[in-house]
């Protein structure tokens, strides 16, 4: 998908100066599940920030969140750094069925030549998106993704 990965680990201090070099001038959020290091890593890459961080306990350790609301620094490299609360689930929300498909950049070049302008992809007639995953051009993990999100969306509300 094109998207830049990184690895990094707050603990052995690993990876926090190609991050920081990534961060110069820009504002950056962090976001992720609760408990998955985003204050640990504030606190590398802002020495003397100390944000308190807690170890996750329990099997689970949903709710409990130890960040408990949004807060912006200004970075000393310049730039700022937003530590936010970490997230239970994602969702979607005020996006229409026919304007999913518009943010997978993998169905993007494909959607354009299907039969209908109002195509779901799921199993319409000429629909492009459905060949190019039979084809192999469209990774069929990303689809079931895509028609999982579909299926979440309330018609009713629209
Ligand atoms: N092994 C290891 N543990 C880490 C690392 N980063 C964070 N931890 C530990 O993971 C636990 C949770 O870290 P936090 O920084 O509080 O996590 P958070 O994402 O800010 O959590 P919330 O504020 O609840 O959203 C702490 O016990 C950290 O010490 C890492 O890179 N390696
Ligand atoms: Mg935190
Ligand atoms: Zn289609």
């Amino acid at each position: 998908m094109d998207y830049k990965v990184l690895l990094v680990s707050a603990e052995k201090k690993e990876g926090i100066e190609e991050l920081v070099a990534l961060m110069k001038g820009k504002t950056t959020l962090m976001s992720g599940h609760s408990g998955v290091g985003k204050s640990s890593l504030i606190n590398q890459i802002m020495p003397g920030k100390e944000l308190k961080t807690k170890a996750v306990s329990g099997w689970s350790g949903k709710g409990l969140h130890t960040t408990t609301f949004a807060e912006m620094f200004d970075l000393p490299f310049g730039g700022r750094l937003i530590d936010t609360p970490g997230v239970r689930e994602f969702g979607i929300v005020d996006i229409e069925k026919t304007e999913l498909s518009h943010y997978f950049l993998d169905m993007r070049p494909y959607i354009t030549a299907c039969q209908f302008n109002n195509c779901l992809h799921i199993n319409e007639p000429g629909c492009a998106v459905q060949v190019a995953v039979n084809e192999g051009k469209i990774d069929v993990d990303r689809f079931v993704s895509y028609a999982s999100m579909l299926e979440s969306i309330d018609e009713k509300q629209y």
